[in-house]
């Protein structure tokens, strides 16, 4: 098999190096891992830029293809390593669940700078934060309450009936209130605990863990 390289960052508080990883890990895949300080430093920018265009972690590398952009390379992974050959879905089959995924993945990729400004991923791998949320953090976090409260069913701690990989990232963004002990709904609560229990995740949580 062609070598995998994902580049990643050495601080390990990436929400998008984290999705790449957590995709590489559910494929069960072996890759070489690259990190690279934050922010990235002008000369490796500069070896980055000229093979990603974009000289943003992460990056897969694959062959000659450089791919940066999270969703890119988690949609790059399954159409690559499909089902069919054997590897674990990283999106669902069903058409409709499908795009549930995306949006939500989506959803997650745009706005909510506010929780995330009050809430860094620093505060969920590293060290929790105490101070009070900010206007716009309280609001966007109801907002990300309301929006999981309806995504998950009660009865389940996954999207749907199949783990899929906008789990991952919705877990991580509830993690940044359940982690800093911000209320939340106990069925989203607990959603957001399992999910952080899947080996794909603790191996990151691990390695953010021995930085
Ligand atoms: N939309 C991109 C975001 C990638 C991104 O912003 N990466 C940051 C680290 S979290 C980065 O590489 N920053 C370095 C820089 O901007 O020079 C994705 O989903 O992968």
């Amino acid at each position: 098999m062609t070598q995998l390289v994902l580049y990643g960052e050495s601080g390990w508080v990436s929400p998008w190096v984290f999705h790449a990883m957590v995709a590489l890990e559910e494929k069960g895949l072996p890759y070489q891992l690259e990190l690279v300080p934050l922010p990235i430093p002008a000369d490796t920018k500069a070896m980055l830029r000229a093979r990603s265009v974009i000289g943003k972690v992460p990056i897969l590398v694959h062959g000659d293809l450089w791919l940066t952009e999270s969703l890119a390379i988690s949609e790059y992974l399954a159409e690559t390593f499909r089902s069919t050959d054997g590897y674990p879905r990283l999106f669902p089959a069903d058409l409709a669940e499908r795009a549930r995924a995306r949006q939500i993945m989506s959803m997650l990729r745009t706005g909510w700078f506010g929780l995330r400004e009050d809430r860094p991923t620093s505060s969920v791998f590293g060290v929790p934060v105490t101070t009070p949320l900010s206007a716009k953090g309280a609001s966007e976090a109801a907002e990300l309450l309301r929006c999981a409260s309806a995504f998950i069913p009660t009865d389940r701690t996954q999207l749907f009936e199949t783990w899929c990989i906008a789990d991952a990232d919705l877990a991580l963004m509830l993690m940044r209130l359940v982690n800093n002990g911000d209320p939340v709904d106990d069925h989203v609560a607990a959603y957001a605990r399992a999910q952080w229990e899947r080996p794909s995740v603790q191996k990151y949580v691990a390695a953010a863990n021995a930085r």
